[in-house]
């Protein structure tokens, strides 16, 4: 059973750049969702309890095309959603790094990710797809969410203003633990 990774802080803990109702919504929500569904498909696909990184890495061992297009799509959400909220945090915040996540139109995510021996990688993602699923050989370690979901409610169209408020919430001290973690392979 893939379980959503657990806030360690409050909706609204994130005001005022990402704000309470959007949070919620985005957690309890379209995160629940991905979460259910994922679970659903790969009980279905008799791939349950398999390691996610591992799964989204071999999506073409899933033979039913149907299940496969599911456990690409809520997968990858359910593992996109539980990097995101496990990398930004009320303590965040610090050196913005340039216009990651401007270059992904309609939507998607843009990436920070990593490979063994050090690598970095800036690379953006449509849907919910990510640098596992595409086979880059580079794990995610930050990953920005540029669904309109993600800030509609508060932002509208003003994407750009929403990714600006976002570089204050990275959880530095998270991406560099998970920068290690993929350099020591
Ligand atoms: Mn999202």
């Amino acid at each position: 059973m893939y379980k959503q990774y657990q806030l360690p802080y409050a909706y609204g803990a994130l005001e005022p750049h990402i704000d309470a109702l959007t949070m919620e919504t985005h957690y309890s929500k379209h995160h629940a969702a991905y979460t259910k569904n994922l679970n659903d498909a790969a009980e279905k696909a008799g791939v349950a309890g398999r390691d996610i990184t591992e799964l989204l890495a071999n999506l073409d061992s899933i033979a039913d095309s149907g299940l496969r297009k599911a456990i690409r799509n809520n997968g990858g959400g359910y593992y996109n959603h539980n990097l995101y909220f496990s990398t930004i945090s009320p303590d965040g915040g610090g050196e913005p790094e340039g216009a990651l996540a401007l270059g992904q139109f309609g939507s998607g995510w843009a990436w920070l990710s990593a490979a063994a021996g050090g690598k970095l990688l800036l690379s953006a993602s449509p849907n919910q797809d990510n640098p596992i699923i595409e086979g880059s050989g580079f794990v995610p370690i930050l990953g920005i969410d540029v669904w309109e979901h993600a800030y509609y409610l508060k932002y509208k169209n003003l994407r750009a203003d929403y990714v600006q408020a976002f570089y204050n919430v990275i959880d530095w001290k998270a991406v560099a633990a998970n920068y290690e973690q993929v350099q020591n392979g």
